[in-house]
């Protein structure tokens, strides 16, 4: 009887995985198999291996299922997406913002907004947005680090992905999170990122019981091969829409230009955000001719 151990994929370097047990940190080699069925090992994985205790090396035989798994950074069975957003110094996107958060709600991954750099402005638009939507919202600062107690423990337990643009604060943050943590921030950061993307790897670092991952900004996020989301399902990944289903006049209503739209009704009685419902209208506009065959 051949052992085998379960573990976590904690990194990928160089077709070397350094997967977490109970009895420390392995490195292995992946079998053969997986590169000949197409198949990669991400951090995030749940994997079985084949341990060699006496140089703590192993091969790694089997990924157990996946909730989800995002495609760039290569991360499996996320559980939380921090979006992080800043007052100022870089505006936020709105619309850039509604469409990530639509994504993670399409691949069953929690989404939290951070509104950063409190100290340097009104957070209150941004909260009034995200903290009605009913997705945890919290008004953050990585210069008060007393701001970031409770986002701690959200974040306990959890395989949680930072994003945002470049420049909001996601490594500043990640640093008062995990304070072993030592990531690169500002201008630093910018020139340390230039032409090292083909090379970056992703890691999983631990704090509070659960992992972190930082990304270097949106344009390096990609949860969805299959993008847009189809028209179809767009309503159902804005989550304030989901009490207002069944309630339009017309059945299959898109929440578009039909009359008697309890969606309508609801953002001109200032029950939902216009500015959430004008991302839902942009991001609807984009898939609501595609036909078929373009998807
Ligand atoms: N005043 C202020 N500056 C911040 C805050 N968070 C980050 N910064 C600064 O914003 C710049 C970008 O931060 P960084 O963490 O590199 O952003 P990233 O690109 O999202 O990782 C750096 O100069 C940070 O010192 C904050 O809460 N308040
Ligand atoms: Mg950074
Ligand atoms: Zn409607």
């Amino acid at each position: 009887m051949i052992k085998q151990v379960q573990g976590l994929v904690l990194r990928c370097v160089g077709g070397f995985y350094y997967v977490k047990t109970t009895d420390g940190v392995y490195t292995c080699r992946a079998r053969g198999a997986f590169r000949r069925a197409g198949l990669t090992p991400v951090a995030g994985d749940q994997v079985l291996i084949q341990p060699q205790e006496v140089d703590m090396t192993g091969v790694l035989q089997e990924i157990l299922p996946r909730r989800n798994v995002l495609v760039r950074p290569p991360v499996a069975n996320v559980d939380l997406l921090v979006l992080v957003a800043s007052v100022c110094h870089p505006t936020t996107n709105t619309l850039v913002l509604d469409k990530m958060i639509a994504v993670a709600e399409k691949n069953h991954i929690c989404p939290v907004v951070l509104v950063n750099k409190s100290d340097l402005g009104d957070p209150t638009e941004l909260e009034n947005i995200y903290g009605s939507v009913g997705i945890p919202c919290y008004i953050v600062s990585a210069r008060q680090p007393d701001t970031l107690a409770s986002v701690r423990g959200l974040l306990e337990g959890k395989i949680s992905v930072f994003a945002g643009n470049s420049g909001v604060g996601k490594s500043s943050i990640l640093n008062q999170l995990a304070p072993e943590l030592v990531l690169p921030t500002g201008e630093i950061s910018e020139k340390l990122g230039r032409g090292r993307h083909t090379t970056r790897t992703v890691s999983l670092y631990p704090m509070a019981g659960g992992y972190l991952v930082d990304t270097p900004g949106f344009s390096s996020l990609e949860l969805d091969r299959v993008e847009p989301i189809d028209k179809e399902t767009l309503a159902d990944c804005f989550r304030e829409f989901r009490p207002h289903e069944g309630r339009c006049r017309f059945s299959g209503c898109a929440h578009y230009r039909e009359p008697g739209c309890s969606v309508r009704n609801a953002v001109e009685e200032g029950a939902i955000s216009p500015s959430r419902y004008a991302s839902y209208v942009a991001m609807y506009e984009a898939v609501k001719d595609k036909k078929e065959w373009e998807k």
